[in-house]
């Protein structure tokens, strides 16, 4: 907790699931010091999430909830030179803003879903990354700050139906161990945190707003949680600065790749 204490913390996607789940886990793990920026499109819940981490963990955690849509490169260029001068030092960026959209396979792919997909999960976190690095690069020792990527077990191994998804996953891991290597020289920690399944609004994204669709998946399974992510999340960006939690990848018990999930009905 003392290692994260006086931190600009900047997290995408935190109006829902992993990212809301990791809002309050850096706030209950570090509640003296911290400068929380919570990015989503959805203005009005992250002003809720804000006085709920604040009306939990009291005044020590300073919330600033921020709209940005990582798909828009424009908002992301300005995004930095917006923020209120005390929230701009920023030393975390957790890359977590993404989603699935169908179950389609070539030749049915909508073109609009392809383009929501690598445009949020890929570009949208290419452009944070380059958009923060540059504050990174400025400390001493050639630079210093932490970029955790949420991918996926869809990175790893690609499924029938999730083509442009694990793509755009796979995408993510490339990007990450690439500029891992760039940065070599300097204590910026590029780390990539991959998940099987957890139970958020992922599928309800997936499935358009089908709520049934979407608890069908979850269906006789145990799926972990966001909190669970969370936890990963915060634990690795807590290490001391010389530990790199390059990569980690997350299953529920009954899960042991992707799709490959024990039912237990
Ligand atoms: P949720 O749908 O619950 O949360 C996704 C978050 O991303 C929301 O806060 C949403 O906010 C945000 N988001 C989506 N599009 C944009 C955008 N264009 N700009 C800014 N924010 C955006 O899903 P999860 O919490 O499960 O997903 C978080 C990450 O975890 C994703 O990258 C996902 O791929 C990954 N993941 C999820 C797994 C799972 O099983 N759930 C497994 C492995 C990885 P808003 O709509 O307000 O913009
Ligand atoms: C989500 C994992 O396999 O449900 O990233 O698409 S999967």
């Amino acid at each position: 907790a003392k290692r994260l204490e006086g931190k600009t913390v900047v997290i995408t996607g935190a109006s829902s699931g992993i990212g809301r789940s990791t809002a309050f886990e850096f706030a209950r793990t570090a509640p003296k010091d911290l400068k929380l920026v919570l990015t989503a499109r959805r203005i009005d819940t992250l002003k809720q999430i804000a006085a709920d981490i604040v009306a939990e963990v009291g005044e020590g955690v300073k919330v600033l909830p921020v709209q940005l849509d990582v798909s828009n490169p424009e908002e992301v260029k300005t995004f930095v030179g917006k923020l209120p001068e005390e929230f701009r030092d920023i030393n975390v960026l957790v890359n977590n803003a993404g989603l699935v959209k169908g179950l389609a396979r070539a030749p049915e792919i909508a073109e609009e879903d392809i383009n929501i997909m690598f445009n949020t999960n890929v570009t949208g976190l290419i452009n944070m990354t380059q958009a923060i690095l540059p504050i990174f690069k400025k400390r001493p020792e050639g630079g210093a700050g932490d970029i955790i990527n949420v991918g996926s077990i869809a990175g790893r191994e690609p499924y029938p139906g999730g083509s442009i998804y694990c793509a755009t996953k796979a995408a993510v891991r490339s990007f990450t161990d690439a500029l891992r290597k760039e940065l070599i020289a300097t204590r910026i920690r590029v780390m990539e945190i991959d998940p099987g399944q957890v139970e958020t609004e992922f599928s309800v994204v997936r499935f358009y707003g089908d709520k049934a669709k979407a608890d069908a998946v979850y269906a006789g399974c145990e799926p972990l949680t966001p909190d669970d992510i969370a936890e990963v999340v915060v634990f690795v960006a807590g290490r001391r600065e010389n530990v790199v939690i390059a990569d980690t990848l997350i299953f529920p018990s009954h899960q042991a790749g992707a799709g490959i999930l024990h039912k237990k009905s």
